[in-house]
């Protein structure tokens, strides 16, 4: 099944769902990543996200193959440039950032990059990515050029979402950018979720499982860790036991 299919297939069943971002750049060593995702298998990852903002070394590929070799858990690229792009995926957040106001990354680098994944043929998922700011400046704030949209307007967050809906993104994602002081606002999930009908993803700042879980009551389907589990690779193991249906 296609991975869009499974993420509505997911969002019509009020599951939730956990990805795992892993950013080449911080991974120490190969047998260190293996490791992980043997962690991932064991809390019950359902997407692991690869990408990061910068890339200094050209491991995307690298990484991609060791996590494909070690499970079979659905691998999506979430790129931070139109570089970032590899046919051993299972698929790609094909992203436009609609919280800010730059044509580049509005559609200018998706017309570079299309040719290019025509050719990788894995699947595309058009994406409305929103940048909410969440206490301090990210690396994808500043690489983009864009501004944030204010920590407490979810209401712009909202009519954000739902414009990009209307032009016909299958997915949003929610970001207060990688290592976020703290995560994005409940109101301002919840306030996407009341004015959209697409799956939600959402992440930034969570680190731990009350986190995620409170992401996931007010509304997000899909929730993802990268800083913290970088921090603490341990800590994946107590998302182990977390209820898999939103009440
Ligand atoms: C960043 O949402 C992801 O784009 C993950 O953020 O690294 O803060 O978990 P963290």
């Amino acid at each position: 099944m296609r991975i869009l299919d499974q993420l509505i297939q997911s969002h019509e069943s009020s599951q939730k769902l956990l990805a795992v971002l892993v950013d080449p750049d911080k991974i120490q060593s190969i047998e260190l990543l293996r490791q992980f995702i043997g962690s991932c298998e064991y809390a019950k990852v359902d997407t692991i996200l690869v990408g990061g903002s910068l890339l200094m070394n050209d491991s995307l590929e690298q990484c991609i193959e060791t996590i494909k070799s070690s499970t079979k858990i659905p691998v999506v690229i979430f790129p931070g440039s139109p570089l970032q792009i590899s046919g051993k995926a299972d698929a790609i957040l094909f992203l436009s950032l609609i919280s800010g106001r730059n044509p580049e990354l509005l559609i200018g680098s998706h017309v570079v990059a299309a040719p290019y994944l025509k050719k990788t043929g894995i699947e595309i998922l058009p994406t409305g990515y929103i940048l909410i700011d969440c206490g301090n400046a990210t690396t994808v704030s500043y690489i983009s050029n864009t501004q944030p949209i204010p920590y407490h307007k979810p209401e712009i967050a909202a009519v954000t979402a739902l414009a990009g809906e209307m032009l016909g993104l299958k997915l949003i994602y929610a970001d207060g950018g990688s290592g976020a002081q703290k995560p994005i606002s409940e109101k301002t999930i919840s306030a996407i979720k009341k004015q959209t009908t697409i799956p939600l993803i959402t992440g930034g700042g969570i680190r731990s499982l009350d986190d995620a879980e409170k992401a996931w009551h007010a509304g997000a389907d899909v929730v993802v860790v990268g800083t913290a589990f970088e921090n603490d690779p341990t800590l994946i193991h107590s998302f182990r036991n977390r209820s898999t249906v939103k009440i």
